[in-house]
């Protein structure tokens, strides 16, 4: 048996086209299923629904020996045990600085200024200020970011835009970008040894996917 770990939401909707392709099907919807162990028309390969940030430790800890994760939660996570074969080019958006419209970024970080940035992601914005040699002061949240700048929390965010509607609808505007996200198929690296036989059809049928949406 071959379990494969995803989250609903774009996730799983993006990833489901590709499952087809390689002759893969949920026997339950997980956007109206309570179910989070779902079958699939093969009979050796099952799902486990998860939420997005969870997927690279149920695959790191091989009680997933698959899963798909954005690139934005992998760099959180650090990759740890995983092993990352392919990019599924789905679920893509960028990972943006973000500030309120009128604040100037540019001067700010010119001027040496110290800024205060909310975020998800403190990980890879560490890293990001840091090698630019950016001052921050880091304010770790858990979700909708554009609210800290409109509040006072925060002088900026970093956070991820595909269309951009939600930084406009907050008066803010991207100033940065940090790098472009897509989800990645990981894989356990124990699982791969001792699985292999039944884990490389599958590799090889989601690169075949991959490779003909072009
Ligand atoms: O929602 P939950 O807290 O359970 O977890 P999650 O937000 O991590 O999960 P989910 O399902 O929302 O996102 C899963 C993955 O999709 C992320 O890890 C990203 O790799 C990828 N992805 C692609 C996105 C977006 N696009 C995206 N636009 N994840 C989130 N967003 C959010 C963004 O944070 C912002 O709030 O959408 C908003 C901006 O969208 P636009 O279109 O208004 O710019
Ligand atoms: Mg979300």
């Amino acid at each position: 048996m071959i379990t494969l770990a995803l989250s609903k939401g774009r996730i799983f909707d993006e990833t489901a086209p590709l499952l087809e392709q390689a002759g893969i099907r949920a026997l339950e919807n997980p956007e109206t299923s309570r179910k989070l162990i779902i079958g699939t028309s093969d009979n050796e390969v099952r799902l486990i629904i998860v939420r997005a940030s969870d997927t690279p430790t149920y695959v790191q800890y091989g009680a997933a020996d698959l899963g798909i994760a954005g690139k934005d939660v992998l760099l959180e996570h650090g990759g740890e045990g995983l092993y990352q074969p392919l990019d599924l080019h789905i679920a893509a958006c960028r990972m943006m600085v973000a500030a309120p419209q009128g604040f100037d970024y540019a001067r700010a970080v010119q001027q040496g200024a110290r800024l205060r940035v909310a975020t998800k992601y403190v990980q890879t914005a560490r890293e990001h200020f840091g090698a630019k040699g950016v001052h921050v002061d880091l304010i770790r949240l858990y979700g909708s970011m554009e609210l800290a700048p409109l509040v006072g929390l925060a002088d900026a965010i970093v956070d991820l835009v595909s269309t951009g509607a939600t930084l406009r609808a907050n008066n803010l505007v991207a100033v940065e970008e940090i790098l472009p996200v897509s989800a990645r198929l990981i894989v356990n690296q124990a699982a791969l040894k001792l699985k292999r036989g039944a884990i490389q059809p599958l590799l090889d049928a989601f690169s075949k996917a991959v490779d003909s949406n072009g």
